[in-house]
């Protein structure tokens, strides 16, 4: 019933030059692999350039994080309607970068979620533990205040058509990768705390692992029951990697 999904964050990289390279170099090859949604996000200024080649290459494009606000005097904000004019249909919501270097709180974050769906989008929700909340025993509460906080605020509801990425702050962009065992509780946690609100939610809802994804540890990730798929930041830039690495889901 859940198909694979893989996610290209590109985060703050990129040029126009430089993206039209990668670009080149990924859609021949990812474009034939049907069954698995494969998704883009480039940083805003680029989602046009990016847009442009996936409308014709039959791959999502995504962006980064959205306002909560719908239109005005929001200096630097970019709304979801301005997303969806763009073509995206699918953001992030919730990244740990955007948590821990932009202050966004549980409570911001629940009404980016309901502002991405109100005009569309699928939101994706990330959440995750640091590497002292971990060695603390707290990874469970963690992600459970930062799954509850939105579910509270929205209510069941709003995790349908939505997307959860488990990213443990300690394996991204650190090499650090969560061993599938550890991944996959984590994972199934998840799936049984959304399933104690609704059963069929819950085995709807796509579950994607991200942190230090890459070409040779996707397909163990990925084997996993409740691992749908993968949120992937590094290996995305370089089209060899994401493209192994879209193979293996
Ligand atoms: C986690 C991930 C993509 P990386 O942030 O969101 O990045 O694969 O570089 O750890």
């Amino acid at each position: 019933m859940r198909h694979p999904i893989i996610m290209g964050n590109w985060k703050m990289n990129g040029s126009l030059t430089a993206n039209a390279a990668l670009l080149d170099a990924l859609l021949p090859v990812v474009e034939g692999l049907g069954s698995i949604e494969i998704v883009i996000c480039p940083p805003f200024p680029y989602l046009s350039q990016a847009g442009s080649r996936l409308r014709r290459n039959g791959i999502a494009l995504g962006a980064q994080t959205l306002s909560e606000y719908g239109a005005g005097a929001y200096t630097g904000e970019v709304s979801a309607a301005m997303l969806k004019d763009l073509g995206c249909r699918y953001v992030l919501v919730g990244h740990s970068e955007r948590r821990s270097l932009n202050g966004e709180r549980d409570s911001d974050i629940a009404q980016q979620l309901a502002a991405a769906k109100a005009e569309g989008l699928v939101p994706v929700l990330c959440v995750g533990e640091s590497l002292e909340e971990r060695q603390g025993g707290e990874t469970r509460a963690v992600v459970g205040r930062q799954i509850e906080a939105v579910i509270d605020a929205l209510g069941i509801d709003s995790m349908l058509g939505s997307v959860v990425a488990y990213e443990p702050v300690w394996a991204i962009g650190t090499g650090e990768t969560a061993s599938p065992e550890q991944a996959q509780e984590v994972h199934a946690y998840i799936r049984g705390l959304v399933a104690r609100r609704s059963a069929v939610i819950a085995e709807r809802l796509p579950l994607l692992y991200g942190g230090s994804v890459k070409a040779d540890n996707a397909a163990a990730l990925f084997a996993q029951p409740d691992i749908d798929g993968g949120l992937v930041g590094g290996a995305s830039l370089d089209a060899a990697a994401f493209c192994r690495i879209c193979r293996a889901a």
